[in-house]
This record gives C-alpha cells, sequence and structure tokens, in this order.
C-alpha cells in the first residue's frame, strides 16, 4: 500500500535524522515516501537532504523561501504534492510517534474511513507532553469550544486540534482550503464532509529545539474559527448585532443613571465604533487586511463611515423621537438595523476591497458594458 509523509518542519534540524529513522523502521510493510515541507531559517534543508542520501524511505524537500500560510500553508502543498490515496501528517518534533503509523491506516482502511485522528483525548492518550500546563488549560478550553461550535462536523472527534492525522486524499477538496495559522485539522474538517475515525495516541514531549505555538498563533485560531463558523455576511452581522446589542446597553444603563438619552447616545456610539472597528478586523475581514490598505487608512475610513453614520441616526433619532410619541431605544434600534445593511455594503466594497490582481482591460469592458446597456434600453423601448 502506498503512503505519503507530510512532514512541516521549522527550525528543527537536531529532529530530522531519529524521526526519519523511525519512520523507516515503523513502514517497513508499506511503500511510503516522506515529503518534508521546510519553512526553516536554519540547517534543516541540509539535515534532510543528506538524510534523503542514506535513507530506505525515498524522500523529497519542499523548501519554501515565502511561508504562506504557515504551518497549515506547508501541509497544504505537502497533500498537494502527494499521489498517493492515503497521507499521514505529522509534526517532525517526535511529539508524534512514527510508531502509530500502521495503526492509523489500518483504521482508516478497515473502518472506510476519509480520515484518521490520532487523538490525545481518547482512552489511551494523553497531551501530557505539552510544554505547561498553561498550554494544557488553553488546549482543553479551545477543544471545548471549538466542538460546542461544529457540534455536527466534530461529533466523532475528540481532538480537532491535534497535527497528527491521516487522510484519503480524494477526499479532501484542498482548493477549498483557507489555510492560516496552526490548525489544518480544523480547517479540513469543517469545510468537508468526511466519515471520521480516531486513535489514541500519547502525545510526547519535544525532542529538541523550540515550539513555534504563541499568542499570535492563538489569535490566528480565534479568526479561524470565526471564518470558518459564520462565513463573511454572517459574521458582519453577528459582528454588528453584538455591538447594536452593547450600544443599547449602555445607552439604556447611562439613561437609567440619569444621562440625557442623545449625550447617552453618542457615548455608546463612540464605544461601539471602536469595538466594531477591532472585531471587523479580527474576524471577519481578517484575510483581506492584508491585501488592501494599511490599518490606519482603514480605522480612518471605517471610523469616519460609522461616525457619519451614527451622527446622521442621532439627529434622525431627534427628530423622530420629537416629533412622534414613539419610545427613543425603539427608534435607536430601527435605525440601527438600517446602518448595519449599510455598513456591510461600504465595508466590503471600499474600505476592505482587495487590489486588483489583474490590469482591467477598459478598451474592451468599458465599451462593452455601455453598449450592452444600451441595448438593453433599446430593446426595453424609449423611456
Ligand atoms: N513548514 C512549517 N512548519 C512549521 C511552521 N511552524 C511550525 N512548524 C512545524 O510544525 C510542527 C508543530 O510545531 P510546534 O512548534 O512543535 O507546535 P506545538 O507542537 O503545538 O508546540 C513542527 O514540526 C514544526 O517544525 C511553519 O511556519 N512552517
Ligand atoms: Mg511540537
Amino acid at each position: 500500500m502506498d503512503v505519503t509523509i507530510v512532514i512541516p518542519t521549522f527550525n528543527e534540524d537536531h529532529n530530522v535524522a531519529e524521526l526519519v529513522r523511525r519512520i523507516g523502521a515503523a513502514t517497513t510493510g508499506y511503500n511510503a515516501q516522506i515529503v518534508f515541507v521546510d519553512d526553516s531559517t536554519d540547517d534543516t534543508p541540509g539535515v534532510i537532504r543528506r538524510e534523503a542520501a542514506a535513507s530506505a524511505v525515498p524522500m523529497q524537500l519542499i523548501h519554501r523561501d515565502d511561508a504562506v500560510g504557515g504551518l497549515s500553508g506547508a501541509v497544504l502543498e505537502g497533500l498537494a504534492a502527494s499521489t498517493s490515496e492515503w497521507c499521514i501528517v505529522m509534526d517532525g518534533d517526535l511529539q508524534h510517534p512514527p510508531e502509530l503509523i500502521p495503526a492509523l491506516l489500518a483504521s482508516g482502511v478497515g473502518q472506510y474511513a476519509d480520515i484518521v485522528v490520532a487523538s490525545r483525548h481518547l482512552d489511551g492518550g494523553s497531551s501530557l507532553g505539552l510544554d505547561n500546563p498553561l498550554r494544557r488549560i488553553v488546549s482543553c478550553g479551545t477543544t471545548a469550544l471549538t466542538r460546542a461550535i461544529f457540534p455536527v462536523k466534530l461529533r466523532n472527534v475528540t481532538d480537532p486540534m491535534t497535527g497528527f492525522f491521516a487522510v484519503r486524499r480524494s477526499a479532501v477538496d484542498i482548493d477549498s482550503l483557507r489555510p492560516r495559522g496552526f490548525k489544518i485539522l480544523l480547517e479540513i474538517l469543517a469545510r468537508n464532509s468526511l466519515t471520521v475515525v480516531e486513535e489514541p495516541f500519547v502525545f510526547g514531549k519535544r525532542v529538541a529545539g523550540d515550539s513555534k505555538a504563541d499568542l499570535r498563533q492563538g489569535l490566528r485560531f480565534v479568526t479561524q474559527l470565526g471564518a470558518l463558523r459564520f462565513g463573511r455576511l454572517s459574521g458582519f452581522a453577528a459582528v454588528g448585532a453584538v455591538g447594536a446589542l452593547a450600544n443599547l446597553a449602555i445607552m439604556g444603563t447611562l439613561q437609567a443613571l440619569g444621562v440625557w438619552y442623545l449625550v447617552a447616545a453618542i457615548v455608546a456610539a463612540t464605544i461601539t465604533i471602536v469595538g466594531n472597528f477591532l472585531l471587523l478586523e479580527l474576524l471577519v475581514f481578517q484575510d483581506l487586511r492584508a491585501g488592501g490598505r494599511n490599518v490606519w487608512t482603514r480605522f480612518a475610513q471605517s471610523v469616519a463611515f460609522n461616525g457619519i453614520e451614527t451622527a446622521a441616526r442621532t439627529v434622525l433619532l431627534w427628530v423622530i423621537v420629537e416629533a412622534l410619541p414613539v419610545p427613543s431605544l425603539l427608534v435607536q434600534a430601527a435605525l440601527i438595523a438600517t446602518g448595519i445593511v449599510l455598513r456591510f455594503l461600504y465595508h466590503s466594497r471600499i474600505v476592505y476591497r482587495p487590489s486588483r490582481t489583474t490590469a482591467p482591460h477598459p478598451s474592451v469592458s468599458a465599451p462593452l458594458s455601455v453598449s450592452s446597456l444600451d441595448d438593453v434600453q433599446r430593446q426595453a423601448g424609449p423611456a
């Protein structure tokens, strides 16, 4: 049976030799090959080349100078480069025991699964190899949260955060995946409908070198969850709804404290405008930040729009409340709902509009659209 073992590496020069030796010993019954996808700045590629010369298992090295998508992007490149039906994805720091590879494959083939997750949270598994108690707590918490957010897709998955799994290549639509950060398995599971089984494993201690998991990866993970669960429009609406509730809560609280309703509305608006921008950056347009304007331009555009919208809303609030016998909070709620729609159009068409990747063809497209518009009007007859 053919199997490709995909290993993302970032500065793992002291782990490669031992890893290759153990994979070789564990896969004697298979027609195995190893694909390293390497973004290292140390001698890891050199070590891999030297090992490849001596190894019984064929080895391929993809060294990337531009580490697109980080760890997740590396894994996808490895999967895309492999031709065997089954692939194993595992870390290069020996925290994932190669000895488990045959069990993962046997489980996948025997149970007609698309993916076999090596889980730290099944009986017989363990995550004690995580650096410190804080990381174990964070890992437990994020696992519970992730499973709560994807109750159906993760119903059979106790460890969606693991980086060790076997996958049937043809079951995954690689082009549909948006790699970012560390959690490629979650991306695969959330964007495909797969038959998943699990095998327990003991997550070992890192043998040499340092972990690259950090706060930044943690934030990437949060945005990944947001994008996977909500998509853009519903994410925008969710952020808007949270902002609207916060706005009403702040305004209500201030009014209860005796603040005049217009002053309360202005204070509530200022707080929610800044909060709204931060949440949009983090959860809704995170993938379009890089290709667009710089962050201060976006902030200025976003705040300017929301400021003008709020000013207009406040004037309308005043006009309506003074003229008609309706409660101010009700008017405010209706105005906010209208504002959310306008705000989405403005943010996706202007603030986060990606720059073009191809030149427009004015000579072809502009006259064409004008003339076809003319045609439509001519067919419709004189107005
Ligand atoms: N190609 C590539 N590999 C990475 C990158 N970041 C981490 N890795 C590798 O991914 C695996 C897991 O990373 P690690 O830092 O051990 O994370 P931890 O096990 O969660 O602490 C290791 O094999 C790393 O060398 C990256 O940006 N690019
Ligand atoms: Mg590790």
